[in-house]
């Protein structure tokens, strides 16, 4: 597998619950090295181009509304199957059924505040990190 780029997103819920430390040593610990960081707070319209991949879903308000209510921390990690692996380790979308050792088992109860987004492929990946870095 060759090296390559993801971005994760520490949610309001986990910048507010003081948990983006613990979360980001746990990909330094896995040997991902920071690419990028930026603290911000996305506006609606921000958050609408972020998650327009889920315009159609009735969750979509729901999830602008969330992401958009607080602080949160964006991160490009780089590292050896960065994408997968990244996945892997923030855990299923369900925080409440996530498997313990995933970031999203050991750190969440919730759904839509469920701690972390991480990018599912290598499109999405860019375009999520052109709508918050550029
Ligand atoms: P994930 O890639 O694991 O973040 O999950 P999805 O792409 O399936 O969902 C995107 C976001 O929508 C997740 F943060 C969870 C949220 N969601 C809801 O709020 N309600 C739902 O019914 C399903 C997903």
């Amino acid at each position: 597998m060759a090296t390559e780029k993801t971005l994760i997103v520490v949610k309001p819920d986990g910048f507010k619950r003081c948990l983006t430390g613990k979360i980001l040593s746990r990909f330094e610990d896995k040997g991902f090295k920071i690419k990028d960081l930026k603290l911000f707070n996305f506006t609606q319209q921000k958050a609408e181009q972020f998650y327009s991949a889920h315009k159609a879903k009735s969750f979509f308000n729901e999830l602008v509304s969330f992401i958009s209510s607080g602080t949160v921390v964006a991160c490009i990690l780089e590292g050896n199957n960065a994408i997968n692996t990244v996945r892997i380790m923030i855990g299923s979308t369900n925080s409440f059924e996530a498997a313990a050792g995933t970031i999203r088992g050991d750190f969440g109860l919730g759904l839509t505040d469920n701690v972390i987004h991480a990018s599912d492929s290598s499109e999405s990946f860019i375009k999520e990190s052109q709508v918050i870095f550029s």
